[in-house]
């Protein structure tokens, strides 16, 4: 079966060109200057005339299903790629989980079970270490070696659940120096936020914005510089910051990239668009919708403008979604009338390469720089290049074919995540998914759906390509 994606522009992180794609299967075969593709014939022909040809996008931070606060994110690995898919995301990486105590491949056999046959688009998994000890240590090797798991995630907050001193990251560090995978980090100072967070509710503070007042800046960039200052103990071991949110945080990235170090980040579509007071400060308890770690930030401060910077100068090479939904009903609700209880999390898998589009249409990023951050970056950071993130022969036919001309809508009524809110609620974006091809199949056109669950394969990925 061959497919013909015909008079796009194709973009790609180095260049925007007009050509056709053709597709053999579910590989790329040709990239094609459209004066000498008028010959070729293939079996069903997509026009993307007047519109944008990119590689599908890549969201390199998800959590679905994950047990948390409680609950459960509602999304299952059915529910949430086909939302992804929606939206012009094409791949996932998960967070497999070890819960303190747990063995390590236990934890990542449960994400499996859960994954396997349910998605809609091609996965790959980090794994959380929630117990860092000597068997895990011997785990993280043998997930290097044998399972296509490069990436380790360590919290510096959630103690008590998540949670890792600074022994246990350091160790972590030095294991991960050694196999060569990376260490992505939630770098917030857990047990200085406990404190506030005692202190807050003994006033009588108890609305969700108290979520971002005790989780301030300063705690986010300490966190940030301690895990940069650990990693170099580790002889620069790779080290990777979520969701980076504060100014503070990214200026101490700033410098340690500057210094050559093995140090890089990612920030979210949250930290973007979305603030303390206008979000998370909503009267009642409507505030609770926008709950997360790391928080969102005041608009009184240049955190927002400094994340589109750092977006533009590297210093934050992915955007991720850190897609961890909970509804309302039954699931924010937990934390009416005390903010701590309220399961952490914002959705978004399915919106984030329209609302880093409508960067470039506010004239934040260059189009090349968008399809960098959401797709070519994510897929070299993560061990998946050339196979994904990228439209040149012998890639996988992954595509999206992107309306500059259309607009999308945001709204609870019509996303396809299961929650019953969005954190966009309302927003228009000045772009549309078109059309989205998973693998030489197109699985969604013209607004109708044609995917399928069991269609997503997991992806074993490799080390990363930034590191030498
Ligand atoms: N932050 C969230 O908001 N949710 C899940 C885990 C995390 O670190
Ligand atoms: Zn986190
Ligand atoms: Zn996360």
């Amino acid at each position: 079966m061959s497919l013909l994606v015909k008079g796009g522009i194709v973009v790609g992180a180095t260049g925007t060109q007009p050509a056709d794609v053709l597709v053999e299967g579910e590989k790329i075969v040709a990239v094609l200057d459209p004066a000498y593709s008028q010959t070729v014939q293939a079996d069903e022909l997509i026009d993307a005339t007047g519109k944008y040809v990119i590689p599908g996008g890549i969201d390199a931070h998800t959590h679905m299903e994950l047990p948390f606060g409680g609950t459960a994110a509602s999304d299952t690995f059915e529910t949430g790629t086909r939302a992804a898919a929606w939206g012009g995301t094409t791949t996932i990486i998960d967070f497999a989980v070890q819960r303190t105590g747990e063995v390590v491949q236990d934890g990542l056999a449960a994400w499996h079970a859960k994954a396997d046959g349910n998605c809609h688009i091609d996965y790959a998994f980090h794994m959380i270490l929630g117990g860092v000890d000597d068997d895990a240590l011997k785990a993280m090797d043998q997930l290097v070696a044998d399972e296509g798991i490069t990436s380790f995630k360590l919290f510096m907050a959630y103690p008590g659940v998540f949670y890792s001193d600074d022994g246990q990251i350091l160790r972590a560090m030095q294991t991960a120096r050694e196999n060569g995978a990376m260490i992505m980090m939630h770098a917030e100072n857990g047990i200085a936020i406990d404190v506030l967070v005692q202190q807050a509710l003994a006033r009588g503070e108890t609305d969700p914005i108290y979520h971002g007042i005790t989780r301030p800046a300063a705690l986010e960039a300490e966190a940030t510089n301690r895990a940069i200052s650990l990693a170099e103990v580790a002889r620069d071991c790779p080290l990777y910051i979520v969701h980076l949110s504060a100014s503070q945080a990214l200026e101490h990235v700033a410098v340690a990239r500057d210094n050559g170090r093995n140090v890089f980040a990612e920030t979210c579509p949250q930290y973007l668009y979305l603030t303390l007071e206008d979000q998370l400060g909503a009267p009642g308890f409507e505030g609770a919708k926008w709950v997360c770690s790391t928080p969102l930030r005041s608009k009184h401060e240049p955190h927002a403008k400094d994340l589109w910077k750092g977006l533009r100068s590297n210093d934050l090479a992915i955007v991720s979604t850190d897609h961890c939904p909970f509804c309302m009903k039954d699931q924010k609700e937990l934390g009416r009338g005390d903010f701590s209880k309220i399961p952490n999390g914002i959705g978004g898998v399915e919106h984030r390469v329209d609302l880093i589009y409508q960067g470039v249409v506010d004239g934040q990023l260059s189009l090349e720089r968008w399809v960098e951050t959401i797709a070519t970056t994510p897929a070299r950071m993560f061990g998946l290049y050339p196979q994904k993130g990228v439209i040149q022969p012998g890639s996988d036919a992954d595509l999206v074919v992107y309306d500059p001309n259309g607009t999308t809508r945001i709204s609870a009524e019509t996303h396809h995540m299961n929650m019953d809110h969005s954190a966009y609620e309302g927003f228009e974006i000045s772009g549309r998914v078109d059309k989205v091809i998973s693998r030489g199949s197109v699985i969604v056109a013209d607004g109708n759906y044609h995917g399928r669950k069991g269609h997503g394969r997991y992806l074993r990925r490799g080390l990363s390509s930034y590191l030498v």
